[in-house]
């Protein structure tokens, strides 16, 4: 994959795509040694966190570019996240919360860098599963993730973002989580959209990839299970 293709059509084009997620808040590792243990088949690097010090996520994404040619998309936990060293951006719509702040404010202060970049923008629903603990997205988002049990409200919200015109959904039970996204809602969401389906939080095994993808998971997001 050449980063000069448009990477939303490249995600709608591939299944069982792999993207290994580091937070640079805590990405100590040197860039060479990190990307020799993530799996080989490794689709997207994606580069975010809940709360990342400032000028860290642009520091971590120049040292990566260095050493690979994987595209690095940002998944920012807020605007000052967003660097142009990277190629994409998943830009986030927190959806199953009610906090103005991740609904549109913080996309507003995205603009003023946005107008100006090249970055490709992919508009997101992020919708959060609650993980059977508590995890740094729910604490910093101040809103509620929906239960694992309310499928149909899970369900109503993929849909609502895609009928305003997202073009990811992305299901989130948050960075640790005890528990993933339940294999029957990402079956059931998957049912209902028609646009890629992104699964992250808590998925830590081959074995549990596979069964994501198997429920219709176009990519499944990895990063505590390769963080040291
Ligand atoms: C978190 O979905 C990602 O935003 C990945 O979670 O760190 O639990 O793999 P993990």
């Amino acid at each position: 994959l050449t980063t000069s293709i448009s990477l939303l059509k490249h995600i709608q084009q591939h299944k069982n795509q792999l993207a290994v997620l580091i937070d640079p808040e805590d990405f100590t590792e040197k860039p060479a040694d990190f990307l020799k243990k993530i799996p080989q088949n490794t689709s997207y690097l994606l580069v975010g966190g809940s709360q990342v010090g400032a000028g860290k996520t642009q520091k971590v994404v120049a040292n990566l570019k260095a050493f690979t040619n994987l595209p690095i998309v940002l998944f920012p936990g807020d605007y000052s996240q967003l660097t142009n060293e990277a190629d994409a951006v998943l830009f986030l719509s927190l959806l199953s919360g009610r906090n103005p702040e991740y609904l549109i404010e913080q996309q507003i202060k995205a603009v003023d860098f946005l107008e100006k970049s090249n970055l490709e923008i992919i508009p997101t629903a992020y919708i959060l599963v609650d993980g059977g603990c508590e995890t740094a997205v729910v604490n910093v988002s101040k809103t509620q993730p929906i239960p694992p049990t309310e499928v149909r409200q899970i369900v109503k919200t993929a849909l609502a973002g895609q009928f305003m015109g997202k073009q990811l959904i992305y299901l989130e039970a948050g960075s640790g989580a005890k528990q993933p996204v339940p294999l029957e809602v990402i079956a059931a969401v998957k049912k209902a959209i028609h646009i890629p389906l992104i699964v992250g939080g808590g998925i830590k095994t081959l074995a549990q990839r596979e069964a994501a993808y198997q429920s219709g998971a176009d990519i499944v997001v990895m990063g505590t299970a390769f963080e040291e």
